[in-house]
């Protein structure tokens, strides 16, 4: 079975059935090489100064750069970008809200091995979530082209209500080849794993994923993005960071106050200990 290409004027619904159909897909060409290549350049410095993983899984020749929202002004389009935002709204639909869990350039360099076959919802301390009850939707960007030799994601499509195992193989598995800015969709179930590079360049890809919101983030957006950026962000992409009640008392702040009626309010200075007159 290999990963379904879908165009990119796909509508939103089709794209979520595919999705829940076979776990994983991509739509060709979603994004702009212009726009790909203004976030290439301005993360190019961030990754330049990433230093390897720190384990096998993450990858020692693999390098994980992130802050995206804070480094890199273009990539917010991206985050947002309107249909993939419609499709994980679908998936995720069964949690009051969803928000950004993490945003992350991995860079696989020359000589990579494969990274070991998992599931990305083992994240969330191996709960076992319930087949129908997504928990997390994930985009990868690419940033250049994923080829099967430059370490494109290899994935098992239709995967996704296997039992948990950490013994699937790479034999088991198809690569996701796409062009530069084309984007591949898949969910926190289906089995799958960073490819082998075996070329002589740096495979790019924008790991941007999303989750339930009343699961923990695995990048904290609150620390990563410094207050005074955050201060002077539209309101949507705040919410999308997590300054928003997640459920019905989820990430509050104080009195019971909307993390962003708080940030506002501070402007860049948090000063919590003095009592607000209203
Ligand atoms: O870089 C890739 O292609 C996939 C990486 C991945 O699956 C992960 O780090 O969880
Ligand atoms: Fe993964």
């Amino acid at each position: 079975m290999s990963v379904v290409h879908l165009p990119a004027h796909t509508s939103p619904v089709e794209i979520h059935r595919m999705l829940a159909r076979d776990g994983a897909l991509i739509i060709d060409d979603l994004a702009d090489t212009d726009l790909i290549d203004r976030i290439s350049s301005e993360m190019a410095p961030f990754i330049e100064a990433t230093p390897g993983g720190s384990d096998d899984f993450s990858g020692r020749t693999t390098k994980r750069t992130g802050a995206l929202i804070a480094r890199s002004p273009s990539s917010h389009e991206l985050i947002q970008h309107p249909t993939i935002l419609d499709v994980t709204g679908r998936l995720l639909d069964k949690a009051q809200s969803y928000q950004l869990h993490l945003t992350q350039v991995i860079a696989i360099g020359p000589d990579s091995p494969g990274q070991a076959i998992h599931r990305d919802q083992w994240a969330f301390d191996f709960f076992e979530f319930p087949d129908d009850y997504h928990v997390q939707c994930n985009t990868i960007w690419a940033l250049t082209d994923f080829t099967e030799a430059n370490g494109a994601t290899r994935l098992m499509p239709g995967s996704q209500t296997l039992p948990n195992s950490f013994d699937h193989t790479v034999e088991e598995t198809v690569p996701a080849e796409m062009t530069k800015g084309s984007c591949l969709l898949y969910t926190g179930k289906v089995y799958h794993g960073g490819g082998a590079n075996r070329s002589d360049d740096t495979r790019l890809g924008l790991n941007i994923t999303y989750d339930v919101g009343w699961l923990r983030q695995e990048e904290n957006q609150y620390l990563s993005v410094p207050h005074d950026v955050a201060a002077e962000l539209p309101d949507d992409l705040l919410r999308l960071m997590g300054y928003r009640i997640g459920a019905y008392a989820l990430g509050y702040i104080d009195d019971v106050r909307d993390p962003i009626e708080a940030l506002r309010e501070s402007s860049g200075a948090m000063s919590f200990g003095t009592p607000r007159t209203r």
